[in-house]
């Protein structure tokens, strides 16, 4: 951390530390995109790389955020601290306590090791932003041992959140309009565990066989996240899975392939993407005597 000065640190070290504060800071200015995160994040990388980042994913009421809930409950119980990042602000956590301003509810009154946070989606290239990444540094770095990612929609925010964290629990649950859609695209590719929630309703039994059915070879799991039967047993399953994955370094090499090449674009675009063309280009063009392509490969010309 030598490169950090005086001020710097005063941020850095009480993150890593797992001060709720500075953590909620620097998760804002990472939102922002702001500059000054940088030497921070260059300082915390050091530090990560402990944690347990799991995805939780699927259209929107099927229970993710009721199944988070029990899953957080799970991980407390074994003395696990929990962060949640939902990059779906519009649909609150069920469960009462945790509704409304949950940071300051997080600060004040719950759990010191819980952490919830909305994240707003931002992403540019194909849905995921940089941000999201070094969120998850910041709380891997600040000690969390797990980390849940709730993301919502079917097609392509779930293809990408599989490229995000190493781990991802597809939740589906019977009854939803999309079922069979998401079926025919080749969703179940992108969850390691696929879990049908609402196994209290009638139709979840038709429904579990019939992706058996069609997906023989998945992990295939059946909850309540009402009621609370199947947990235990998904909490064992994704317990195995986290140890897997900690020694797969395919995924990890994938995983920081994926960093890099949005960090990248990212760079690129605020680097070069701003500037203004001149108005003598710009008049060529509208002359008819350039094309826009051809303004935009001069300029991409010194790196190619
Ligand atoms: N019957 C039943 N309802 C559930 C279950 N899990 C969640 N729900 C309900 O489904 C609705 C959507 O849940 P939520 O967790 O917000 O879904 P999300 O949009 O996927 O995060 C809420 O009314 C929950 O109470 C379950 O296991 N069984
Ligand atoms: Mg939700």
């Amino acid at each position: 951390m030598g490169s950090l000065n005086k001020k710097d640190h005063e941020i850095v070290d009480p993150i890593l530390g797992g001060n709720i504060r500075s953590i909620s800071r620097l998760l804002t200015q990472i939102e922002h995109r702001a500059p000054e995160a940088r030497p921070l994040l260059k300082a915390l990388y050091t530090h990560t790389g402990n944690a347990n980042v799991i995805g939780v994913t699927g259209p929107g009421g099927v229970g993710k955020s009721t199944l988070i809930n029990r899953l957080i409950t799970g991980f407390r119980k074994e003395k696990h601290s929990v962060a949640v990042l939902a990059i779906d602000p519009s649909s609150p956590f069920s469960g009462g306590a945790i509704l409304g301003d949950r940071l300051r509810m997080h600060e004040h009154f719950l759990d010191q090791d819980v952490y919830i946070r909305s994240l707003a989606t931002q992403g540019m290239w194909g849905g995921i932003s940089p941000a999201l990444f070094e969120s998850i540094h910041v709380l891997d770095a600040a000690g969390y041992d797990v980390i849940l990612i709730e993301t919502i929609g079917v097609g392509q925010d779930e293809v990408q959140i599989a490229r995000l964290t190493p781990t991802v629990l597809l939740v589906l649950s019977p009854g939803i309009g999309d079922e069979i859609q998401a079926m025919k695209a080749g969703l179940f590719e992108i969850g390691d565990i696929v879990v049908v929630n609402k196994g209290d309703l009638d139709q979840s039994d038709s429904f579990f066989l019939k992706l058996r059915v069609l997906e023989p070879e998945r992990l295939l799991m059946k909850v309540d996240s009402d009621g609370g039967s199947g947990i235990p047993e998904l909490l064992n399953i994704l317990k195995k899975e986290m140890k897997t994955v900690k020694v797969n370094r395919r995924k990890k090499i994938d995983l920081i392939a994926e960093e890099l090449r949005l960090l990248l674009c990212e760079s690129i675009a605020n680097k070069i993407g701003n500037i203004p063309f001149s108005e003598q280009e710009i008049e060529a063009v509208l002359l008819r005597e350039k094309n826009p392509y051809e303004l935009i490969e001069t300029r991409l010309k010194p790196f190619s």
